[in-house]
């Protein structure tokens, strides 16, 4: 349904917005987020958070203001004080210290996350070695790397990977991706793989979450119908750039931006119809305010295209359920 933002007789060019459904906020990064204000409640300020807890900055700040610190290391967290594990995932010797240590440690890993951990687990324990489609020194990459001893997974960024690497001779093989990655670019280096290694196993369903290939499919509901893209999300955020990928591939220009005062109004020129999405770690607060700049200097009108629902939650971790 169309609502019209900005008076009609405002003398400003008319905008069509059209705002893709799903966008924003997964059920992971719902929980994660939770996860952290939950502990500030149980524990009180200050609550340690291991990497940012979702990659955007209006989250972690709004949680910095509440008595969260963000730190990269384990090492950097003082004795006797709460921990929590970012959404995207941790290396196994990072619990393991932290156990060491005698840190309470929360883990806000996406349960989808943990999913591959523990495949990645089953893989290695029945003897095969892991091709791993990914994104090097992406968080999650490294956790995921992390579940398993080193030289058992090989990293696959790119098609040319796929057509390129050599198994060691007898070398049973499976593979497993991350949860953000292109639905499209998934499926062409799975393509290689699966031809040129015709015995590799697949993951037990998808590893791309529904979240991703969601949001994937809405943006480009959008970009096939708006003359631009606006995603809204952070430049670290896997899944947010993938959603500018995505419009860009269906041919329309499409930028990232992490809020309104990033518009860039000269980049927009005199269009009439605009795509905005956002990454599933940026919150719809942020949604909102591109759309309210948007109406100082055009005549809104908002239509959401919605390609699917969703109603996915996860529980929290046990002793967080009831503050
Ligand atoms: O890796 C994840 C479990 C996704 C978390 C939510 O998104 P974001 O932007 O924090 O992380 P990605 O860079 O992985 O998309
Ligand atoms: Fe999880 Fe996917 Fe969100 S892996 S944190 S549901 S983007």
């Amino acid at each position: 349904m169309a609502s019209r933002l900005t008076p009609a007789h405002s003398g400003l060019p008319p905008l069509k917005v059209l705002i893709a459904a799903p966008r924003g906020f997964c059920a992971g990064v719902d929980r994660a987020i939770m996860i952290v204000e939950r502990a500030l409640e149980k524990f009180g300020a200050p609550v340690y958070v291991r990497h940012e807890i979702v990659h955007n900055r209006f989250v972690v700040d709004g949680l910095r203001a509440k008595g969260a610190v963000f730190v990269e290391e384990l090492d950097e967290v003082p004795d006797g004080r709460p921990v929590v594990f970012s959404a995207h995932g941790v290396p196994k010797v990072v619990p393991a210290n932290a156990q060491a240590r005698g840190l309470d440690y929360l883990d806000a890993t996406c349960p989808l996350v943990s999913k591959v951990h523990r495949q990645a687990e089953r893989q290695v324990q029945a003897g095969r070695h892991i091709l791993f489609i990914g994104h090097a020194n992406h968080p999650e990459v490294i956790g995921t790397f992390g579940q398993v001893t080193e030289g058992s997974m090989t990293l696959i960024e790119t098609e040319a990977d796929a057509e390129t690497f050599t198994p060691a001779p007898g070398q049973q093989l499976s593979f497993l991706t991350q949860t953000t990655l292109s639905v499209d670019d998934t499926a062409a280096i799975v393509d290689a793989l699966t031809r040129r290694f015709p015995d590799i196993v697949a993951p037990k369903g998808e590893d791309i979450c529904y979240a991703t290939s969601n949001r994937q499919a809405a943006a480009k509901a959008i970009a096939a119908r708006a003359e631009a893209v606006l995603v809204i999300g952070a430049p670290n955020s896997s899944n947010s750039l993938r959603l500018v990928e995505v419009a860009e591939r269906l041919g329309t220009r499409a930028r990232l931006i992490q809020t309104a005062d990033e518009i860039d109004f000269d980049w927009l020129g005199d269009i009439a119809t605009l795509g905005i999405t956002a990454g599933a770690s940026a919150p719809e607060i942020l949604v909102r305010g591109v759309i309210e700049k948007l109406a100082e200097h055009f005549a809104v009108t908002e239509e959401e295209v919605l390609t699917t629902t969703e109603d996915i939650a996860f529980k929290l971790p046990r002793g967080l359920e009831a503050a």
